[in-house]
């Protein structure tokens, strides 16, 4: 369930989620939640992303970026970042799945989804936030098209060089599906919102993003906190 902001009912959950649900970010960690059967815990706050919520100062205080999504733990720490709270969820029983369990893996799953954010999903925020009407006036003081345009294009770069590393094996950081994946996803959620196409060559993409969208927790990441959500 999702309560608001500004809403004062009991926490149902230990742990508390702010986010937004339709947000490419705040899907990355519903993804991790139903990928490690953790939804029962939590609570969902919305927090309003179009009437910039996520700047107020109550919001700040939580996460100084601004950003969504945010974790609140059960002894008030608050985490931000999808894959430091990604990384906290996934270690809650000591058996990591998403985040690699030996070395190798963890930097493995750390650089690619660094490199999933950086080439992808940063890009196409950036382009959204700029070149774009983004969140709309009121909450894009700032707007250089020039530099959207850019990352559109860096954007679609990276896509061609996931499209390569998918071409040599099944998910984004080897042969199992791992945090890196879900950073993936997010930044094709993100291109899919902002109408960016996957280039028609990049075929090992697209079936692997085809891939993705059949598992139960990218498809449920909305429902998750519907329908009580407050627009
Ligand atoms: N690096 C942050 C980025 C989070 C982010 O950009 N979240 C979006 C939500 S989809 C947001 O809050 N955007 C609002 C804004 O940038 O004004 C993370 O990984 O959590």
């Amino acid at each position: 369930m999702a309560t608001h902001l500004s809403d004062s009912r009991p926490v149902t959950g230990d742990l508390t989620i702010f986010d937004w649900a339709t947000g490419p970010y705040p899907a990355r960690v519903r993804i991790a939640l139903a990928e490690l059967n953790l939804q029962s815990r939590v609570r969902f706050v919305s927090v309003n992303l179009w009437k910039g919520e996520h700047k107020k100062p109550d919001f700040l205080a939580r996460n100084y970026s601004g950003t969504l999504p945010v974790l609140e733990t059960p002894d008030g720490t608050f985490i931000g970042e999808c894959t430091a709270i990604t990384e906290y969820l996934d270690a809650l029983d000591g058996s990591p799945v998403l985040t690699g369990a030996t070395p190798r893996d963890k930097g493995v799953i750390h650089m690619m989804s660094k490199r999933a954010e950086l080439e992808v999903l940063d890009a196409v925020s950036v382009y959204f936030h700029h070149a774009t009407p983004g969140l709309g006036p009121d909450v894009e003081l700032y707007q250089n098209a020039e530099w959207g345009f850019r990352q559109r294009d860096k954007a679609l770069r990276g896509m061609h060089y996931f499209d390569a590393v998918l071409s040599k094996q099944s998910f984004v950081a080897g042969e199992s599906f791992s945090m890196a994946d879900i950073t993936l996803i997010g930044g094709m959620i993100f291109a899919d919102l902002v109408k960016l196409a996957v280039p028609a060559e990049c075929k090992a993409l697209s079936l692997w993003y085809h891939r993705m969208q059949e598992r139960p927790s990218v498809q449920n990441r909305v429902s998750m906190s519907e329908p009580s959500v407050v627009a």
